[in-house]
Parts: C-alpha cells; structure tokens; sequence
C-alpha cells in the first residue's frame, strides 16, 4: 500500500477553500480533513503542505503530442509532453485524434491510443471528424459507446486538409447529440484564411507578420457564429476550442443569453501574449509565435479575461503542439507553410495564477473552476478528476504561492527549442505535483515515468445535458389541415 499524508495545506475546491489534510491510498483520495489525520496509516508518507494550497491536479484539454501536421511532427511526444505537464502541475491531458481526411476514425483512433501508451499522466482523447460517410457515423457510435470517448471535433479551418465543410458540421452535430457526446469546433472561416493567404502573399508579405493578417478576428468570429447557430437549429451543446478574441467570445455570450448551451476554452498565451511577437525581425523568434487562431492585439485580452471572470468562458488550456526551429524553418520564405503551434503545458497554470490570481481577477476557487473542474465536469471526468473529495483519484498539486520562477526554455521540461512565455516572472509555482498518489515533481525534481498513464475513459454526457440543450428559436413543428 502507498500513501501520502499532505499535512496542514489549505484545499481548494472549486466551490470553497479550507484547511484540512489530505490522506491518499493506493492511487486515490481516502479522506480529507479530520478523517485523514486519524486514518493515516502509520507507513503514510507526510507532505508538509503548511503555507501551501493543496488543488485538484491541472487538466489541460487541448494537446497535440506528437502530432503529424504540415508535413512534420510535433517534437514533443505523449511522454515528453505529459512530463512537462506534471511539472507544471497538471495531471491530466485530453488529447486528440485526427484522421486524415478518408481514414477511418477507428484506425486513427488505434493510432493514437498506441502513440499515448508511453504517457506519463493520465490521458483521454477528443475524436476529430474530418469527413463524413456511412462508415464516420457508424465509427462515432462505436467510440462512444465501447471506447469512452464523448467529444468529436471539427476543424473549421485548414483547406485541403483537415477542414470540414458545413454537411459534414451539420451530420456530425445531429450524431453526436443522438450519442449524447459533445460537439467542439475550431473556429476558423477556412475559406477566408485561404483567400486572405494568397492575397498577404501577394502583396510581398511572406514573413511571420503575415500570418495574422491573414486570420484576423472576425474569421474566428464569423465560424464561431456559424457553429454556434448550426449547433441550435440541431439542439445539442457546443464547445468552442481557443477562443482568442472578442468576436468569438461575444458570439458564446449572446447564445448563452439566449439560453444556449455553449462553452468556450481560452488558452494561457492568448490571455497574456499580444500581437506583436510577429514583427520580431528575427524570423525564428516570429515564427516560433505562429499557432492558429494567432495572438490577438491587446484588447481582445482583457476580453478573454472577463468571459472567465463572468462564467462566460469556462476553461483553460494551451493547445501544446511544438516544433522547433528546423521545423518552423519550413516556412521560411511563406508564413503559410511555418508549422502552426505552441507551447505551454508546464507553463498554463503558474501563468494564470499570476495573471489571474495575483491580480485579483480570480479567486483561488475560480482557478482550480478554469483549470481542472469545468473540464472535468464538461467531458464527464468530474469528481474522479477535478476535484479533492474522498474517492476521487490522487491528482493534486501542492502549490506554493509565494515561490517563483523566470520561464525560460534553459530549464523547461519540453523538447521544443523556444518557449513563449520566456523571460516572464511568475509568483505562484507547483511545489509538489502528485499523480495517481505519487509524488511525481518535488520542489523542481521530475520524477515522471514512461507509461503510468491511463487512458480515461469518458462516458457520455446524458439525456439531460443534451434534452435541455433545446433550440432556442422553437415555434411549435405542426402541420397546417388542409
Ligand atoms: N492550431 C495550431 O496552432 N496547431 C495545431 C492545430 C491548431 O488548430
Ligand atoms: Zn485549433
Ligand atoms: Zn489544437
């Protein structure tokens, strides 16, 4: 039997904070508070948390380990990428499986469960629909209802690839409501990409500084709007993937004042990193910014932070897809063929902590709200993830608010050669991170291990969640006598 005794912390959940101890056996949360004191088994090994919040571990839904994109691969794998989460503080990540445009979903999907089986966190995966046939809708039922997945996910950008036109939106939607599973979208209007691509190119612009002209925001707005009117006339929830800017993040606000069901998810760089990264003049520390949406000028910023704040936006995450220099290098002479992605999974939650809570934008609840728990409960994880409760898996981080540290990509834990939070100070750092009852980061020691994650399995969300998500311009189907 292992157990941990963390010692005289305060705990926070996303509903209250508290001062209790935490007992955890053989993998998960025996007792919390006075019980734990006196069940500790005399073996327990003690974690002096005094001065220290104790949280639910981080979830990061939106990761592309080892990701085969824009003619290369994404340089850090399920074991690397998972590593440096666990130094950051998060414990869990869901993942996504992408098929090529005619693959079958359960040949990606196998894929990918075999690239993961060298995690060192927990991991579950979103399926991308990246077509549609017989054999796609067939293939969601079965990744639902024997695989444990409840999200798919639909790429409205990335022409000529991954992009899926408005049929394959449409059929996709009214099959996942009829699973009970979750549409999520990347909100991009491909098309307007692909034309203001070629036009930016045209007018001599072949550098980084290209690659948000050709994404403004209201291409983000427009397709956050269209899926977000697609998914009412079906009438099944929907989750928008890194909104980025106040176009999008308005759209989710209108449709949830008309009493729609849908969730938005910001990542960690867009809240603190602006537009300017582009014009560096060096092309390597331009390009290493590249990710689509890109950064925003500053205002939408701020914006970001206030749908947080008001529940309008409910998750964090980072969309951690990197390549290094030699990779991004391929787009040297047009910003169009730079691979797109970032990093950040060992940095989303010490940034946010700083930016959030230190500023008094947050509370310490409401971040563990945007970091674990909205997740957890959005994807059908809540309480085994999200939460400190008796029962639930021994995923937590010992956060010490006072320690700090300069993000730099010397000392990170990613393979990626740049990081883009680098130079920035932050108060507020994982002392102990603790994964499945292990003690797998301690005071800036990684001990992650190769293959001790597991899958998670997701059931589906339930006829409530979706029976409730009912259109919200309904006018009563009958038929006229005639
Ligand atoms: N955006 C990125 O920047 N990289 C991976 C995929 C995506 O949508
Ligand atoms: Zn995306
Ligand atoms: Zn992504």
């Amino acid at each position: 039997m292992t157990s941990l005794l963390i010692r005289g912390g305060t705990v926070v959940n996303a509903d209250r904070e508290f001062k209790a101890d935490v007992l955890t056996v053989d993998g998960k949360i025996a007792a919390v508070g006075e019980d734990a004191t006196r069940q500790a088994p005399a073996a327990a090994v003690p974690i002096d948390a005094s001065g220290q919040y104790v949280m639910p571990g981080g979830i990061d839904p939106h990761t592309h380990m080892q990701l085969p994109f824009m003619g290369t691969v994404a340089a850090d794998d399920f074991f690397t990428g998972t590593a440096a989460g666990l130094a950051g503080g998060t414990t869990s990540i869901i993942d996504f499986v992408i098929p090529n445009p005619q693959q079958p979903l359960m040949e990606a999907y196998r894929d990918w469960r075999s690239w993961a089986e060298k995690s060192a966190a927990d991991y579950g995966f979103h399926v991308a629909v990246t077509w549609w046939s017989e054999s796609v809708h067939a293939d969601m039922g079965t990744l639902v209802k024997e695989e444990g997945i409840n999200s798919f996910k639909h790429f409205m950008a990335y022409k000529n690839a991954i992009m899926c036109d408005d049929e394959t939106l449409v059929n996709s939607f009214r099959r996942a409501l009829e699973l009970g599973a979750m549409p999520t979208v990347h909100a991009e209007n491909g098309e307007l990409v692909f034309l203001l691509q070629q036009e930016v190119v045209k007018m001599g612009i072949t550098g980084p500084e290209g690659h948000p002209l050709s994404r403004p925001p209201m291409v983000e707005g427009e397709a956050a709007n269209r899926a977000i009117a697609i998914a009412d006339v079906i009438g099944v929830p929907i989750y928008i993937v890194h909104v980025s800017c106040i176009e999008a993040a308005e759209a989710i606000a209108r449709a949830r004042a008309r009493g729609q069901r849908v969730y938005g998810e910001v990542l960690a760089g867009h809240l603190v990193i602006d537009d300017s990264v582009y014009r560096h003049p060096d092309f390597a520390q331009a390009a290493a910014y590249v990710m689509s949406p890109p950064f925003r000028p500053k205002g939408h910023q701020e914006a970001l932070w206030r749908g947080l704040q008001s529940g309008q936006l409910h998750t964090t995450a980072t969309d951690h897809c990197v390549f290094c220099a030699p990779q991004k290098a391929a787009g040297k002479a047009d910003f169009t063929k730079i691979p797109n992605g970032c990093g950040g999974i060992e940095e989303r939650l010490a940034v946010i902590w700083d930016a959030g809570v230190n500023t008094g934008r947050l509370t310490p609840s409401e971040f563990v709200a945007i970091t674990s728990a909205n997740t957890a409960k959005l994807f059908n994880l809540y309480p085994q993830k999200g939460s400190i409760s008796a029962g639930a898996d021994a995923d937590l981080v010992v956060w010490d608010p006072r320690g700090s540290k300069t993000i730099s990509a010397k000392t990170h834990h990613s393979k990626v050669d740049v990081n883009v939070f680098e130079g920035r100070t932050v108060r507020g750092i994982p002392s102990h991170t603790i994964s499945q009852g292990r003690v797998v980061y301690a005071k800036g020691e990684l001990r992650a291990e190769a293959g001790k994650g597991r899958y998670l399995k997701r059931p589906p969300l339930g006829a409530n969640f979706h029976a409730a998500a009912l259109r919200t311009q309904d006018t009563a189907p009958t038929a006229v006598q005639r």
